[in-house]
């Protein structure tokens, strides 16, 4: 092993952090040191925090996080919001908030949003959350802005998927139900100090009667003043099992090969290629099945 792989592993701050940036820049560090660190994962939980803005997402990770270190166990938040600027908006918000927890080093914060990628966002996730696993992390808070496809793709490097949304904020849960509903294993109804949370919750049980899918829990919360937190926590815990199911892992392992083979074999092709083989096959010079076994043997 090498002697960052051996750090990593040993619970080396500074060579986690390091090592999140080669991720970050995708760095050619970053895949020799995730093959070596591979055998150390699987441990950590990893809980899926997503929802609309605002909903409360990062007010809750931060009460998790409290609860998990008071366990004495240690944390790593991984928020992703491709939408916020670095230096501004939600992040930075959640910076300040989660400040209490920077001089605690049983919390580690990496936010996802520094870089403006389109793609690979999914792929980053999932690399960071096998760091931190590997760092010996125990629960790894992956936060999300549910939305696009991304996102959902982000919630299945999950073992437990919180969805948090709020009374009154005019939530849709028709529009959730397509993707959120398939993969949400507890519903938070956070701000449940507001009116309106009774009305959320039959409206999601309704939803949830279309999605029939496995026992869904629905915990409310005031994420503000930590209420029910321990509650979402326990409700997360008993879907963890179901989350680690051998066969989901496997169908989840073979649809990620799928994107990680797309994506190496799309590298090996500048986008040029793609433009003067275009110009080939449009001025009918060439067949596009000559080109794509010509290509293939590269
Ligand atoms: N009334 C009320 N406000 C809350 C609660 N939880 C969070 N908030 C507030 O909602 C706003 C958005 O919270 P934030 O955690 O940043 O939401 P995120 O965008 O989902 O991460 C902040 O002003 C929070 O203080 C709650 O339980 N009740
Ligand atoms: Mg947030």
């Amino acid at each position: 092993m090498t002697d960052a792989g051996r750090r990593i592993v040993s619970g080396d701050l500074r060579a986690l952090a390091r090592a999140a940036t080669w991720i970050e820049n995708r760095s050619p560090e970053a895949e020799p040191l995730l093959r070596e660190l591979f055998p150390h994962t699987g441990r950590a939980l990893i809980l899926g925090v997503t929802g609309p803005p605002g909903a409360g997402k990062s007010t809750l990770c931060d009460q998790l996080a409290r609860l998990i270190r008071g366990e004495g166990k240690t944390v790593g938040v991984i928020a992703v919001d491709p939408s916020s600027p670095y230096s501004g908006g939600a992040v930075l918000g959640d910076r300040i908030r989660m400040q209490e927890h920077h001089a605690d080093p049983g919390v580690f914060i990496r936010s996802m949003a520094t870089r403006g990628w389109l793609g690979g966002l999914a792929r980053a996730t999932t690399e960071m959350t096998m760091l931190l696993d590997a760092a010996g992390r125990d629960v790894v808070l992956v936060e999300t802005v549910g939305v696009g496809q991304d996102e959902v793709e982000i919630a299945r490097l999950a073992h437990v998927t919180l969805v948090v949304l709020t009374p009154g904020a005019g939530d849709d849960v028709q529009t959730l139900k397509a993707g959120i509903m398939e993969i949400a294993q507890v519903f938070v109804i956070n701000k449940s100090d507001l009116p309106g949370a009774d009305k959320l919750q039959r409206e999601i049980h309704a939803a949830m009667g279309l999605a029939h899918g496995p026992e869904i829990e629905i915990v409310n919360t005031v994420a503000l003043e930590g209420k029910g937190v321990s509650d979402v926590l326990a409700a997360a815990r008993r879907a963890e099992p179901r989350g680690r199911d051998a066969e989901r892992s496997a169908e989840i392992w073979a649809a990620r090969l799928r994107e990680m083979l797309r994506e190496r074999l799309l590298d090996r092709f500048p986008a040029e290629d793609f433009l003067a083989a275009g110009r080939e096959v449009a001025s009918h010079q060439r067949d596009p099945y000559s080109i794509l076994n010509d290509w293939l043997k590269r």
